[in-house]
This record gives structure tokens, C-alpha cells and sequence, in this order.
């Protein structure tokens, strides 16, 4: 029989709709105009995510969880032992599963995820899984400052766990400024290891964002749900259309959504115009080459000290150091 168990005190940062509706109106009011990619993943956003990371379109998780698992016994050499996980965006927790199975004696799990339901549910279950590893959840905006839970038992290095390739959806300055926090996040004898996609054949990139059973258009779309229910514009959904597409100049998927007709949309007691045609930034997606990601890490003082990569030079994981 299960044992009781209490839940693990939850740091809630979580976004508050004052700050949602900031962004919009910021957004809003840019041209061209842009939403934020983080506000995607509210429980249903989540939810559409993991059905993403399913179709068989979307190699990243597929090949990233796969490359985890075979190169886990080389990693685990490679990370110091009895380290503090921290890791930015954690979502549904399948690949820490793994990362925390193969550690030597990891003392702590800090997972930082802005979806409450996603984190409440991951933490859930890794508590069972783990449970002499401290649970220390913080649901919060991983592109802010946060205040992370000081472990009962003291560890001996934080290793800074950042998969999926969840630094691609940041442009160049904003993913050196993420890096630099890591660092000071991570200390001088830390380390951090992140996952991500690799530039190849653009045919395969174009397809993985844009699924025939079309979950990335509805992923996509769900954004001007959650804001009409979160700061209560009144986006028409219907009257927009996802569009995915990859830059070769920029090394990455640009998604856009796109206005089907002429209409206003408002938001706060403002008026915000949409032509007909009129593509609205929500999304990049940053596909990797050795040289564009070692000069990123460089920039942020840190450096590249391992490499794997799956078969085909699919996806990559790195090990960074200071
Ligand atoms: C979870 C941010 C890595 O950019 O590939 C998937 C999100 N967007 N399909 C990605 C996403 C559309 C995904 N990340």
C-alpha cells in the first residue's frame, strides 16, 4: 500500500495577471506585433504540449529522451556527484526521471516550471520515485530573477539541468542574459547541462511545427484562449492561422500567428488593429550548429566541456562549465 506523503511545499511566483497583461499590451502595441511563447503553456498549453512531443513529426523529445538514456552512464561520470538539480522548464519531468535514476546520489531536485498543473503533477510523481531526493518545486518565470529553496541536506554543486532545447525559444541576447543567471545560479564549481536541436535538413524541422494532425497549429492558437481568459481580450481564435516556418539566414523556426481577416481586437479598454494577412510574432525556435552554440556559451563565460549527440547529429546534449 502507498504510504502517506505529504506534498512538497510549492515557491509560488507564478506570473500574476498584471504582469500577463503587461506583456500583451507591450506586444501588442510593437511592430510588427509579438506575443510572449512563455504564456503558451497554461494546463491546457501543457497539456498540447506533451501531445506534440508524440506526433511523429516532432523528433526533439523522441531523440533527446533516447540520447539521455544511452548516454546516461557517460554523463554520470562526467557531472560531479552529489549535486542540487535545478532545472528551467521542467514541464512533465520525463526526462529527469531518467537524469535523476542515473546520478550519483543527487541530494535535491529544484524543478523551475511556470505551468502550476504541469510542475504539481511532475513533482507528484518524482516524489514517489525519489524519495530521498528533497523535492524543492518553484512555479515561476524562469526569465526573472527567483529565489531558489536551500536544500536541507547542503549539496556539493548545483548541476543547472535545461532540456528540450527551451534556450531556442530565446533570441541570442536573451538566451546570453539566461546563461549568465545559470552561471551565477550554478557558482564557480557548477555545471549545467542542456539540450538542443541541431541545424539539418529544413524539410524535417519544417515538419516537426507543423504536425498533419495539426496539435502545433492548435498549441499555437490556445495563446489567445488563455489570454482572453487571463486578461480578458477578446481575441476572435478563429479569425487567426499558425504559421511555421524556418529561417536558413537565422537558424530557426519563426512562428507567426497570422490574421484571416481585417479586425480589432481589444484588450484593457484599447483597440489594437489587425489587417488581413497580418502576421503576429509568438515563437522562435533556435536550431544549433558546434560554432553558433560554443560562441553563445562563451559569451556568458562559460564553456562547453562535453559533448553527445544522437545518431544523425539529431540533437545534442552539452556539458557547461565556467
Ligand atoms: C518546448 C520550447 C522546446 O520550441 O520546439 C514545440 C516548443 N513549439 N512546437 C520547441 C514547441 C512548437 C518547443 N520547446
Amino acid at each position: 500500500t502507498p504510504t502517506a506523503r505529504t506534498m512538497p511545499p510549492l515557491t509560488d511566483l507564478h506570473p500574476s495577471p498584471d504582469d500577463i497583461l503587461g506583456d500583451t499590451l507591450a506586444g501588442l502595441s510593437a511592430t510588427p506585433k509579438r506575443l510572449s511563447s512563455k504564456y503558451f503553456y497554461d494546463a491546457r498549453g501543457s497539456q498540447l504540449f506533451e501531445q506534440i512531443t508524440r506526433q511523429p513529426e516532432y523528433y526533439l523529445t523522441r531523440v533527446e529522451l533516447a540520447l539521455l538514456a544511452s548516454a546516461m552512464p557517460s554523463i554520470a561520470e562526467a557531472v560531479n556527484d552529489c549535486p542540487h538539480v535545478v532545472e528551467y522548464g521542467s514541464g512533465s519531468g520525463r526526462k529527469t526521471q531518467l537524469l535523476l535514476e542515473g546520478l550519483v546520489d543527487p541530494v535535491a531536485y529544484t524543478p523551475i516550471e511556470i505551468s502550476r498543473s504541469a510542475l504539481l503533477a511532475s513533482v507528484e510523481r518524482l516524489a514517489e520515485a525519489f524519495p530521498d531526493i528533497e523535492m524543492l518545486p518553484v512555479c515561476a518565470d524562469f526569465t526573472q530573477a527567483v529565489p531558489l529553496p536551500r536544500p536541507e541536506r547542503p549539496a556539493r554543486h548545483t548541476l543547472v539541468f535545461f532540456p528540450g532545447s527551451t534556450l531556442g525559444n530565446f533570441t541570442f541576447d536573451v538566451a546570453e542574459r539566461l546563461l549568465r543567471a545559470m552561471h551565477a545560479t550554478m557558482g564557480p564549481r557548477g555545471q549545467a547541462l542542456i539540450g538542443i536541436d541541431l541545424v539539418k535538413e529544413v524539410a524535417r524541422i519544417e515538419a516537426a511545427y507543423n504536425d498533419a494532425a495539426g496539435v502545433t497549429a492548435a498549441f499555437t492558437l490556445n495563446l489567445l484562449a488563455r489570454l482572453n481568459r487571463d486578461v480578458g481580450s477578446d481575441f476572435d481564435v478563429g479569425a487567426f492561422e499558425h504559421l511555421a516556418r524556418y529561417s536558413s539566414e537565422r537558424e530557426r523556426i519563426e512562428t507567426f500567428l497570422v490574421s484571416r481577416r481585417d479586425q480589432d481586437v481589444h484588450v484593457d479598454g484599447r483597440r489594437f488593429h489587425f489587417e488581413a494577412g497580418e502576421a503576429m510574432q509568438v515563437e522562435y525556435s533556435h536550431k544549433y550548429t558546434d560554432a553558433s552554440f560554443d560562441a553563445l556559451v562563451g559569451r556568458a563565460g562559460l564553456r562547453v566541456t562535453r559533448r553527445w549527440n544522437a545518431p544523425g547529429d539529431d540533437f545534442g546534449l552539452r556539458l557547461l562549465q565556467p
